[in-house]
């Protein structure tokens, strides 16, 4: 299958999902490294609660920027510490590309997964973490946990987040576009990365 990767998006990947109404890509003058951080255990995914800054209220993986001298891998080892207390062995799971229209400097987010953390899962000023549940809504477990509550997520999440969940490697991009004062998905596409 051909497919023809948004800019800013490199791979050789197959085309899972892409939609929006927006017919062009957003530009873009500099590219920032960040990180996204996702810890599981048996069917169930840490995520945190955002409570300042940018993506207040949202349910995100846990990470930030890549400070100068420091690897992407470092630089989420650190912030998985930072925001959740706890440290974890981690494997790059895929790219997610993000552009605003408040900026023009894009978002390059390596997303990391990683199991069999040490340290006590601790709340911290920015992040309130809380584990969700994946397993098959019809498999009842005694002390069932809420599913992945993906409304409140960044918007075009649900795209990639079951791949990360079904450990297929992935890269894509999103844009967002102020429209009546909100933040909100102009143009998207997610491919999953070939062989
Ligand atoms: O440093 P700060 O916490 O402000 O960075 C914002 C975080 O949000 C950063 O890790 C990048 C991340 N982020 C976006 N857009 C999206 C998105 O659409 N989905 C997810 N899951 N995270 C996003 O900037």
């Amino acid at each position: 299958m051909s497919t023809s990767n948004p800019p800013g998006v490199e791979g050789h990947l197959e085309e899972v999902s892409r939609g929006g109404n927006s017919a062009e890509w957003l530009p873009y003058s500099q590219v920032k490294q960040y990180t996204n951080t996702f810890i599981f255990r048996d069917h169930e995914i840490l995520l945190g609660l955002k409570k300042r800054g940018f993506g207040t209220g949202k349910y995100n993986g846990f990470g930030g920027k890549v400070e100068p001298g420091e690897s992407s891998l470092q630089a989420a080892t650190r912030e998985l510490e930072e925001e959740a207390g706890i440290r974890a062995a981690l494997e790059l799971a895929g790219v997610f590309f993000f552009v605003s229209d408040k900026e023009d400097k894009a978002f390059h987010i390596d997303i990391y997964r990683g199991e069999n953390f040490t340290g006590l899962i601790t709340e911290t000023d920015e992040m309130r973490p809380q584990w969700f549940s994946f397993r098959e809504a019809h498999i009842q477990t005694p002390e069932q946990l809420p599913p992945i509550p993906f409304h409140q997520m960044w918007e075009t999440d649900p795209y990639w987040i079951p791949l990360l969940v079904n450990r297929q490697p992935f890269a894509g991009r999103a844009d967002f576009r102020t429209q009546g004062g909100k933040l909100l998905p102009s143009k998207w596409w997610f491919g999953t990365v070939l062989p």
